[in-house]
């Protein structure tokens, strides 16, 4: 019996489903470059009573009754992110890194304004001006992307095309520029882009949803107080529940509040804002240094072995959670979406990825995505990295042949049996 049968011992179905997905997240390597593993606390915290209470409105200022402890709840969860992040003001609420990222256009731009953002087949989110997203249908996007791919042995390719990003800002006089990505290796600079906005009377928005927790741990440069708002998703590097939050200065935090609620959602998730809140006091801690250090490290140590084993490194490699792998010259029939297939058959979990400028379609691309967020709470270092690129490379080598991915996939069980996330829940 695990914890999760005893609590839900009127519920077998959904049990038996929980205990299940334990067991595969302790027996498979989790390469999501946007999951990780939260702590035994954040998980308490988000199945906690706090799920009972309605509480739309802010501290101070609800529309319903009993709201006392809800609003220290909150209170607790917005001083520890603006400690956190030396920010004037938090806005805890959003339930995702895409509901903060349209609060914040809501807050700031009229129907029609003009976006600059990141090209969603460079690396862009789908806030980013998707045509399938509904913040294409409100706002007019124009976008920048990345510079080509540096010929072997040339200088820097794929990284921000920062004259690009100045040219269209001065043809297009965008009234907001977003910085921030989904599929980008590097470290994104915010005072290139307050630069340009500042030249053609722009705001900044940086989406911090992938390097939230290196900012928090001190592994990358800090937006906040160089962007004039920062959204963040505190379920990814930060390691906390799944959410989004939002950072901004003083004299926006009132528009910035009305946007997210009544103007977006209803009723805040208090449970998940009170794992939010834990969340940031773990980030806080000189541990999470360490590992927001470790997971840039893990991720470098993973790159450079992929790249030994015959794949390309998109922008030459990575700074920091995550490696965008270009599977081409490894074998060139070899899709992201196949890839994705035989490795989670091996017990690998990533996702496929579209790499810049892809001829495949977004459906099946020529890319992977991995990050070393996950596997690094669980403990894993750079010499793990090195076996998990050669049980990679094992794998899609002989993708057809089934013993073998069987072999990789007890080998996988055999390395994860050693770096539990939960050692003490039953799976
Ligand atoms: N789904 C997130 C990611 O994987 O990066 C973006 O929303």
């Amino acid at each position: 019996m695990s914890t999760y049968d005893t609590a839900l011992a009127s519920d077998p179905e959904v049990a038996g489903l929980i205990h299940r997905e334990l067991t595969r997240q302790q027996t498979t390597l989790q390469l999501i470059a946007s999951e990780n593993f939260t702590s035994p606390a954040v998980l308490a915290a988000s199945g906690s009573v706090l799920t009972n209470k309605y509480a739309e409105g802010y501290p101070g200022r609800r529309y319903y009754g009993g709201n006392q402890i809800i609003d220290e709840v909150e209170d607790l969860a917005r001083n520890r992110a603006t400690a956190l992040f030396g920010a004037d003001h938090a806005n805890v609420q959003p339930h995702a890194g895409a509901n903060a990222n349209l609060a914040v256009y809501q807050a700031l731009l009229e129907p029609g304004a003009t976006v600059l953002a990141m090209r969603l087949d460079h690396g862009g989110h789908l806030t980013h001006g998707s045509p399938a997203s509904i913040t294409s249908k409100i706002w007019r996007f124009v976008s920048y992307g990345v510079t080509p791919e540096a010929p072997s042995g040339g200088g820097p390719g794929e990284v921000i095309d920062f004259d690009q990003v100045a040219h269209v800002a001065k043809s297009e006089q965008p009234a907001l520029i977003v910085a921030g990505s989904t599929a980008y290796s590097r470290i994104i600079d915010p005072q290139p882009f307050r630069e340009i906005a500042d030249s053609v009377g722009a705001l900044f928005m940086f989406d911090a949803a992938h390097p939230a927790g290196l900012i928090a741990g001190g592994a990358h440069p800090s937006p906040v107080g160089v962007a004039d708002v920062v959204t963040l998703t505190t379920h990814k590097t930060l390691r906390g529940p799944r959410g989004g939050a939002i950072l901004c200065r003083s004299d926006l935090a009132k528009k910035i509040d009305s946007a997210v609620f009544p103007g977006l959602q209803g009723g805040p998730l208090e449970h998940v804002i009170a794992a939010k809140a834990v969340a940031f006091a773990e980030a806080s801690r000189p541990e999470f240094r360490q590992y927001a250090a470790q997971v840039v490290a893990n991720a470098a140590a993973l790159a450079s072995a992929l790249a030994g084993h015959g794949f390309r490194l998109v922008s030459g490699g990575t700074d920091n959670h995550m490696v965008l792998v270009d599977l081409r010259p490894f074998d060139a029939e070899l899709t992201g979406k196949e890839a994705q297939e035989v490795l989670d058959r091996a017990g690998i979990t990533c996702n496929r990825n579209t790499i810049p400028d892809d001829p495949r379609t977004p459906f099946v691309t020529s890319g992977l995505r991995l990050g070393a967020a996950a596997q690094t709470t669980a403990g894993m270092g750079t010499a793990e990295m090195q076996v998990i690129a050669g049980l990679i490379a094992r794998t899609l080598q002989a993708r057809t042949d089934e013993g073998e991915i069987a072999a990789v996939r007890s080998e996988v069980a055999l390395l994860c049996a050693s770096f539990q996330p939960y050692p003490d829940l039953l799976g």
